[in-house]
């Protein structure tokens, strides 16, 4: 019989959308989106619809596999690699200590079970594990000095602001249940901002498109901020009551040259001037932050030079206004502390996530002896391939979690196989843009043995005599939402009703309340003196603008087609698009379709030009996730140094050049 289910997404991406789920004798029939949720409305994305093709793909992993040579599988029993993998690890903590483990992992799934992989390595006694992001890691901290925590305002409060800017985010692709509410504000009169390097097609509905140099947002914030001190524009009342170090900024301002910010970054001054201008006549302003231009050396500065921005204009805590990033207070509202005892993990030692194939390759004390990876393609992902496939072969003895062979499973030695979303119960949340939650139900038997990641952690406590993983997932579940019991979400009304609302404000520090240690906002923040950075956001540049060797920025973008690496399983293997601008084209005397190389000191890949006129000259696009089996696995380029704060990456921070190879005909 058929039956239909609400559950949601549980990709790795902005929306986490609403799902109804239509089965039919533990046959999974569609995937739709759910008209019922209040944001994403009932429409969702190719990709997600894909979760489908990819559950039923013959390729998913069904059986636990163990390495006999370069690239051979043999199956094992799950009994033998529990076994096997337990003794090895009780082996290397007796004579090594716990942090001789690496725990490798990143956010694949939205479900909070996934969480729990720490509460395994927290009752082991410890690990050594990553730290940092690759993702988002250099923004959040800059947000964390600026105001003492990254929120958002609930979307539909843009209807209230007389300006969007969307700042580097790629809406269309990225974020695309944000694009009705901008188009509904559009209709309203709302003016819409874009700034970005590439003319993307949220770039091509502006009413405003500023193209900019790559990483060089910061310093326009800056110079944007001059002009409207220069001209009066700022809100003096806003900051005078609840800002600190506003004296501190303008030092920095007031040695400010615009003409020669202006050359910099390519865009002229009247432009500059104009946005300037904007903050004045068309206030409020909100602005949507996208995560692609903290991705480089400077990247923390870039939007904390942002923030100030938005600080001096008093467009902060007002309705309409807002610098939204990341919402944190969603993943904030669970109970986590107790799901994971950190306190447990008595011996840890931590990596960060871009650089950890040079920590593996480096640690001695101890060395790492094992790794488990889970909730991560981490070879494709990681920036330097080639760092990491050396540093992962360095080490004995490697576990991969995962449904499918990615590349990160082919070198591992145990390849244990997971169910994927309808296989398995959880809550689904995401801190990256709204606060509505789901209860997503088991709607079909996994295929094989495939094991829900918190029967393999389980299993393994269980062989090992940890306590603390007895428990049930309605017991799990229950401890993640204690402390939202007090505003009527629990468990029982969750599985009910589908859904719930966080209780997480509209317009975060509307009572200009900042979780800084001043109270304030912080133009002038002592901790992130203390850690060793400028206090102030200030003139700044990415690592690339002093490469003098390869000539053009290359920035790897989130494919449309894709989760990351996730869905490239199931596309059929084409070369990617390098997309370039005019410039370039004229240049390079390329043209759409010719087929060209770009490449730097770690590598190469081949591609296909695609031109798109209005993009910054000197800049490459080439979306990320492809395989190195097929070809375009732009991570080959990129490197795997910090950017400035909060341990991000510098995935954007990245040269190249082009050679052409093969010329189109048509
Ligand atoms: N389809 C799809 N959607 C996804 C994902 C996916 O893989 N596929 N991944 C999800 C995840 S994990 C994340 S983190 C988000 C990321 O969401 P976004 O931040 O929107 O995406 P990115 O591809 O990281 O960044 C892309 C945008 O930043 C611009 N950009 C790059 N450098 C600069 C710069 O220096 N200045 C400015 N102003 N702009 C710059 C690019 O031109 C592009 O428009 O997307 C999520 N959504
Ligand atoms: N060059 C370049 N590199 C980038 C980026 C970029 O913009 N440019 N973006 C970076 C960003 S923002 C991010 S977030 C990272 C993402 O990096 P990853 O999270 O490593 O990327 P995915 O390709 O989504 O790989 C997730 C893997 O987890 C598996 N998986 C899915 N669900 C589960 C589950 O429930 N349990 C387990 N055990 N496995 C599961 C999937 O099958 C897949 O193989 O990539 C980063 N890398
Ligand atoms: S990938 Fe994002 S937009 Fe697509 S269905 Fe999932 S949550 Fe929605
Ligand atoms: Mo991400």
């Amino acid at each position: 019989m058929k039956k239909q289910w609400k559950t949601a997404c549980p990709l790795n991406c902005y929306d986490v959308c609403g799902f109804i789920v239509t089965t039919e004798d533990n046959k999974l029939i569609s995937i739709d989106g759910d008209h019922d949720h209040p944001v994403t409305q009932g429409k969702i994305c190719g990709k997600g619809k894909m979760i489908k093709d990819r559950i039923y793909d013959p390729r998913r992993i069904l059986y636990p596999q163990k390495r006999i040579g370069e690239g051979q599988f043999v199956r094992i029993s799950w009994d033998q690699a529990i076994e096997e993998i337990s003794n090895k690890m009780l082996a290397i903590r007796d004579k090594y200590g716990p942090t001789a483990i690496l725990h490798s992992y990143d956010y694949a799934s939205g479900g909070l079970l996934k969480e729990l992989d720490q509460r395994f390595f927290n009752y082991f006694g410890g690990m050594t594990k990553v730290i940092g992001s690759l993702c988002w890691g250099a923004g959040i901290k800059a947000q964390e000095y600026d105001l003492g925590n990254s929120l958002s305002h609930d979307v539909t409060d843009i209807l209230n602001a007389r300006t969007i800017i969307v700042w580097g985010r790629n809406v269309t692709t990225t974020n695309m249940h944000l694009l009705p509410f901008i188009q509904e504000a559009k209709k309203e009169g709302v003016k819409l901002i874009v700034i970005d390097p590439m003319k993307n097609n949220i770039a091509k509905l502006a009413d405003m498109y500023i193209s900019i140099k790559p990483g060089m947002d910061g310093n326009l914030a800056l110079a944007i901020s001059k002009i409207i001190i220069d001209n009066n524009w700022h809100d003096k009342e806003f900051i005078q009551k609840n800002t600190v170090g506003f004296s501190e900024l303008m030092k920095e301002l007031n040695s400010i040259d615009i003409e020669k910010i202006s050359k910099e970054i390519k865009i002229e001054v009247s432009i500059m001037q104009e946005l300037a201008k904007t903050f004045k006549n068309n206030n409020p302003v909100t602005v949507f932050l996208g995560l692609g231009m903290q991705r480089y050396r400077n990247g923390g500065n870039t939007i904390r030079a942002i923030d100030a921005l938005f600080g001096l204009t008093g467009n902060i805590g007002v309705s309409g206004g807002g610098v939204n990033y990341a919402n944190l207070n969603v993943g904030k509202s669970f109970n986590f502390d107790e799901l994971i005892r950190n306190d447990l993990g008595k011996e840890q030692r931590t990596f960060k996530r871009p650089s950890q194939a040079d920590e593996i390759l480096e640690a001695n004390t101890p060395p790492i002896k094992m790794a488990f990876i889970s909730r991560s393609n981490a070879v494709v992902q990681l920036p330097s391939i080639a760092k990491t496939m050396k540093a992962f072969k360095s080490i004995d003895t490697m576990v991969v979690i995962d449904m499918y062979m990615t590349e990160t499973a082919k070198i591992a030695d145990y390849v244990l196989p997971t169910t994927s979303v309808f296989e398995e119960e959880d809550i689904y949340y995401g801190s990256m843009f709204h606060g509505i939650i789901r209860f997503g139900p088991k709607l079909i038997e996994p295929p094989g043995e495939a094991w829900s990641d918190l029967k393999i952690w389980s299993s393994l406590a269980k062989k090992m005599n940890l306590d603390g993983f007895t428990k049930t997932i309605d017991e799990y579940l229950g401890i993640a939402l204690k402390p939202l019991n007090r505003f009527g979400i629990n468990l029982k009304n969750l599985k009910d009703v589908g859904q719930a609302r966080l209780p997480i404000l509209n317009i975060p520090w509307e009572i200009k309340s900042f979780d800084t240690p001043s109270g304030k906002f912080e133009f002038y923040s002592q901790q992130a003196k203390d850690d060793g950075l400028s206090p102030i956001a200030k003139i700044d540049y990415p690592e690339m603008v002093n490469d003098k060797k390869y000539p053009y920025n290359l920035i790897t973008i989130h494919p449309v087609r894709s989760l990351h690496s996730q869905h490239y399983l199931i596309h059929k293997k084409d070369k990617p698009s390098i997309t370039i601008s005019e410039k370039i084209a004229e240049t390079k005397e390329l043209k759409n379709g010719d087929e060209i190389k770009i490449y730097n000191d770690q590598g190469e890949i081949d591609g296909i030009v695609k031109i798109n006129v209005g993009n910054q000259e000197d800049t490459i696009i080439i979306e990320e996730g492809r395989w190195v089996e097929s070809g375009g696995a732009v991570n080959k380029l990129t490197s795997n140094r910090l950017s400035d704060m909060g341990n991000g990456s510098v995935l954007f921070d990245c040269t190249v050049d082009i050679k052409k190879y093969k010329m189109n005909v048509e």
